[in-house]
């Protein structure tokens, strides 16, 4: 049985939806001002849209049955990463001075195997894609290099599958927790990505087809790279030249996070360098 004959939105979903449910930010103290403020902002703007489009009540009932649906597939954590979370991303990291940061999306897992130095990710003995060298040095903003920062990475397979969000992928698959060694660098081999499909039997998927809109992201690496005393950042890095790095339907393409990959020196696949520097915390 393959990955792509069983992958299913319902299946990723739910796997989205208990991660996020064990890792989400406090549900602390209730700021009644807060809240009374941004949900009668929220509901003024789609009240806006409904008068500017004249939404009849059968587009008022398709949307009912359409946020039912999300629910049930469990893509909230989909489609809010996909369409919302960029924003949430701007906002919260304009007072950055270090390296450039962008959406975590659905996917992340704590607590994935750790090393230090030259690692190579937990990958299938046959695992398809070009092999891949990911490397380079974490620094403070002077440029200081740090030794054990933590560069916690998890990406998709050569099919566009992740592990743990798709069936049949062992548990940890292009996952690692990988510390940089005392001079500041990492060296990470692992394989390069396909670009990433949003499921097309889910509800997201639904909304994507009805609009006529196309339902990819570039192939991208995930990264969430910390130290002691530093701001963690969370990021993705592109492919140069990749295909959809100008029309990401997550909006969460930087120039700053391109990778320029060159054949590798060990003759295998292909190499790059990519320096983090971290603010302070
Ligand atoms: C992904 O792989 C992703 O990174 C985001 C942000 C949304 C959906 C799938
Ligand atoms: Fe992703």
């Amino acid at each position: 049985m393959t990955t792509t004959e069983h992958a299913t939105a319902a299946g990723s979903g739910a796997s989205a939806t208990e991660t996020f449910r064990s890792k989400a930010r406090g549900e602390g103290h209730v700021d009644h001002a807060r809240v009374a403020a941004v949900a009668t902002d929220a509901l003024t703007a789609l009240h806006d849209v409904i008068r500017k489009h004249d939404l009849t009540y059968d587009e008022y009932d398709a949307l009912k049955a359409w946020v039912i649906r999300v629910g049930e597939d469990g893509e909230w954590p989909l489609f809010l990463d996909v369409f919302v979370e960029h924003v949430v991303e701007e906002v919260n990291s304009a007072h950055r001075r270090g390296a450039t940061g962008t959406i975590e999306g659905p996917y992340y897992v704590p607590g994935a195997p750790e090393s230090t130095g030259e690692t190579t990710l937990a990958m299938r003995p046959d695992e398809a894609g070009t092999p891949f060298l990911f490397q380079g040095t974490v620094s403070d903003l002077d440029g200081n290099p740090l030794a054990d920062a933590c560069v916690d990475i998890w990406h998709a397979d050569d099919a566009g599958y992740y592990s743990q969000f798709a069936p049949g992928i062992p548990e940890w698959n292009l996952r690692g927790r990988v510390h940089t060694a005392s001079d500041g660098t990492y060296r990470i081999h692992t394989v390069r990505p396909a670009p990433y499909q949003i499921p097309n039997d889910g509800a997201t998927g639904a909304l994507i087809d009805a609009a006529g809109w196309h339902s990819w992201r570039p192939a991208h690496i995930h990264v969430k790279v910390s130290a002691p005393g530093k701001e963690l950042i969370t990021s993705q890095l592109y492919f140069d030249g990749g295909q959809y790095v100008d029309d990401d339907i997550a909006q969460a393409v930087k120039p700053e996070l391109m990778l320029y990959p060159e054949p590798a020196t060990s003759g295998e696949g292909e190499q790059v360098t990519y320096d983090f520097a971290l603010d302070p915390a």
